[in-house]
């Protein structure tokens, strides 16, 4: 049987690569497909078949509704930021956390270089911040920048990730090599308007490479029990050892090895401060967390009060 890829996916259809009909998904299926699935068609390719087995699967943490799928078989994560807008350290960090997570490979990339002001020194404090992961600078007035990312991904299907405003869908018409996304959200000439249902999520690219860009994929969460410290730290993790206090924070407390390595020069100053940013951020999800299981707590424990109330009347049960 032949596999097709997942290009589109509603709550009971998909739409595959290559065919413009959408094709139903029967009830008795494996898993939900996702795009970026391949799936088998049965007899009369009317019906989605099977979801082959998948490599891996990208999710996002979804604050109180549990982790949400959003891409299947992702070889790379394209970390776009704007160098038009401050470089939030923390958000690149998290960011490549879910691509380590799900077993891509992180790519920072830095649109609009030609509105920095030092596009080299740009790149290099993003290095330093991010070992390990590579950094590539594109502008739409050059387009051999967006061959070099093309190049980059070469057959590999790559998944675009970062905030509004970053640069996502123009870097995806500079990759198509034609207008195929709406830049800052309006499409020129475009009848069918924004809303319309044949909006791609899924797109070749280059010499069998393949973006995807899912409208789930703008607003980040870590996925639970994500070990951001093991994932991206293993430099920190391994100078801890050394701190007096097996609690050390790395801030004031005395003995703190991670800081006289930082102090020394032996760590990256900017490793550290990374270490702090991304640990306040997962303080306060975690702060959020709590206050929503609180909220959900008193509900419930306010439903278990009236029924004892309504118990203790007399009356019957709702
Ligand atoms: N100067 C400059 N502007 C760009 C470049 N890429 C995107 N922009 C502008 O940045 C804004 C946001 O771009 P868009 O692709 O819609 O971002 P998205 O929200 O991430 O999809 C638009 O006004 C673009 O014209 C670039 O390389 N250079
Ligand atoms: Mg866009
Ligand atoms: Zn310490």
């Amino acid at each position: 049987m032949n596999e097709e890829r997942v290009e589109w996916v509603s709550r009971d259809r998909i739409r595959i690569v290559g065919r413009a009909e959408q094709i139903v998904v029967g009830k008795a299926i494996n898993h939900w497909p996702l795009v970026g699935d391949f799936v088998t068609l049965d007899e009369t390719e009317e019906r989605v078949e099977e979801v082959v087995s998948r490599r891996n699967v990208l999710r996002r943490a979804d604050p109180g509704q549990g982790d949400q799928e959003l891409a299947a078989n992702v070889d790379v994560l394209l970390l776009v930021c704007g160098a038009d807008r401050p470089i939030k350290a923390g958000r690149i960090a998290r960011e490549a956390a879910l691509a380590w997570e799900c077993g891509a490979e992180p790519i920072v990339v830095i649109t609009k270089s030609d509105l920095a002001a030092d596009i080299s020194g740009l790149m290099t404090t993003v290095v330093q911040q991010n070992p390990g992961i590579d950094v590539i600078a594109t502008t739409t007035s050059d387009s051999t920048t967006a061959e070099m990312l093309l190049d980059v991904i070469g057959d590999r299907t790559a998944v675009l990730i970062g905030e509004s405003g970053a640069g996502k869908s123009s870097l995806t018409n500079a990759l198509a090599g034609r207008d195929v996304a709406a830049v800052d959200g309006v499409r020129e000439g475009d009848q069918k308007g924004r809303h319309t249902t044949t909006a791609r999520s899924l797109l070749a690219i280059g010499d069998g490479g393949t973006i995807i860009d899912t409208p789930g994929i703008r607003a980040v969460g870590l996925p639970s029990g994500v070990d951001v410290d093991e994932l991206m730290f293993a430099d920190i993790v391994a100078l801890e050892g050394g701190c007096k206090f097996r609690d050390c924070r790395h801030l004031d407390e005395p003995g703190c090895n991670v800081r006289t390595a930082a102090e020394a020069g032996a760590l990256p100053a900017q490793r550290l401060d990374l270490w702090h940013e991304l640990r306040r951020e997962a303080e306060s999800a975690q702060r959020r967390a709590n206050v929503h299981e609180q909220r959900r707590y008193e509900r419930s424990f306010s439903r278990i009060v009236d029924e004892a109330q309504r118990i203790k009347r007399g009356d019957q049960p709702r």
